[in-house]
């Protein structure tokens, strides 16, 4: 079976804080491999592919807004069981309260704005995983 892979994403708030290299560090220092990488700021069309699940929700506009507003690193992640092992580094979903020594606990916070800026995205499923890797990537 070939290894595992999820995409991962630093988002607007974690490039603008210059967090990029502490995030890519926490992914290599628990062993998994940085298969490839992009910087660039996503457009509408693909957000709306992405976030396709939350549309129509309270928050969906403002994620996508908040999720243009400027450059976001893609990051193809490699390794046994990486989309697990990435989403337990990452820390549950609302930086607040997330876990200390996870991403989003150590380094995130409410910033009193209509969405949850919580630095990083990842796959939740193989599935996902696979459809987030041909958009972000091609
Ligand atoms: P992600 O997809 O980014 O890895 O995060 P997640 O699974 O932990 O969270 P999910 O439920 O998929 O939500 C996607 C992103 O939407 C924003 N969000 N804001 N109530 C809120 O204000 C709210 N809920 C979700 C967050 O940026 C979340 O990561
Ligand atoms: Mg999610």
């Amino acid at each position: 079976m070939a290894i595992e892979e999820t995409l991962v994403l630093v988002k607007p708030d974690g490039v603008k804080r210059q967090l990029t290299g502490e995030i890519l560090s926490r992914i290599e220092r628990k062993g998994y491999e940085i298969v490839d990488i992009r910087k660039f700021t996503p457009e509408r069309e693909l957000l709306a592919a992405h976030y396709a699940e939350h549309e129509g929700k309270p928050f969906y506009e403002p994620l996508v807004e908040f999720m243009m507003s400027g450059d976001v690193v893609a990051v193809r992640v490699a390794g046994d069981r990486v989309i697990e092992g990435f989403r337990s580094l990452a820390g549950t979903t609302d930086p607040t309260t997330a876990a200390p020594g996870t991403i989003r606990g150590d380094l995130g916070r409410d910033w009193g704005l209509k969405v949850q800026q919580n630095l990083v995205h990842g796959s939740d499923s193989v599935e996902s995983a696979q459809r987030e890797l041909g958009l972000w990537f091609g």
